[in-house]
């Protein structure tokens, strides 16, 4: 019986380590407001932005805020884009919208992070990708899992 012994303990081993895990990585959950205190909005460089504002977390939240339509207001969007090279080129092809020009409204659009390691490719898809390509509304994050002393 002693081979059940070691199964045993490899499984709770097993089992702890999981834990850990989820206890980590949703120890945390920062709200983060995407552009701070300019929000979502044309002509800031949002790539700077992302990389001033790394490490991004699992779990952690991304706030884009932006106006609703109106005559004189540019009107935002938010769409992920599936790679680098669509990010590159601004490639809205095979864009999938994750917030409609209201959406930005109010508290804004929430969206959480959860796929660890991977890149998400955000833009704003407006005039055919302008906004992604002259306006700076682009910027990706490859959120982590924290470490355990966080
Ligand atoms: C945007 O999405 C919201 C929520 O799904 C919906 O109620 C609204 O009608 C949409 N607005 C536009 C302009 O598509
Ligand atoms: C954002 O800033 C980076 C670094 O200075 C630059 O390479 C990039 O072209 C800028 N993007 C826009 C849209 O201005
Ligand atoms: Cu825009």
């Amino acid at each position: 019986m002693a081979g059940f012994g070691v199964l045993d303990r490899s499984l709770i081993l097993i089992v702890v380590a999981a834990s850990l895990l989820v206890t980590v990585s949703v120890a945390r959950g920062d709200k983060i407001i995407v552009g701070g205190s300019d929000h979502w909005r044309y002509g800031f460089n949002y790539s700077v932005w992302a990389f001033q504002n790394n490490p991004f977390y699992v779990n952690d939240v991304l706030v884009f805020k932006y106006d609703p339509p109106s005559k004189t207001q540019f009107h935002h969007s938010v769409y992920l884009l599936p790679n680098m090279w669509s990010y590159l080129t601004c490639d809205l092809s095979r864009a999938k919208l994750i917030a409609n020009t209201t959406q930005g409204d109010g508290e804004g659009f929430e969206f959480v992070l959860k796929k660890r390691w991977q890149p998400y490719y955000f833009v704003c898809g407006e005039r055919g990708g302008l906004h992604c390509k002259d306006g700076g509304m682009k910027f990706f994050v490859k959120p982590t899992l924290h470490r355990e002393h966080d």
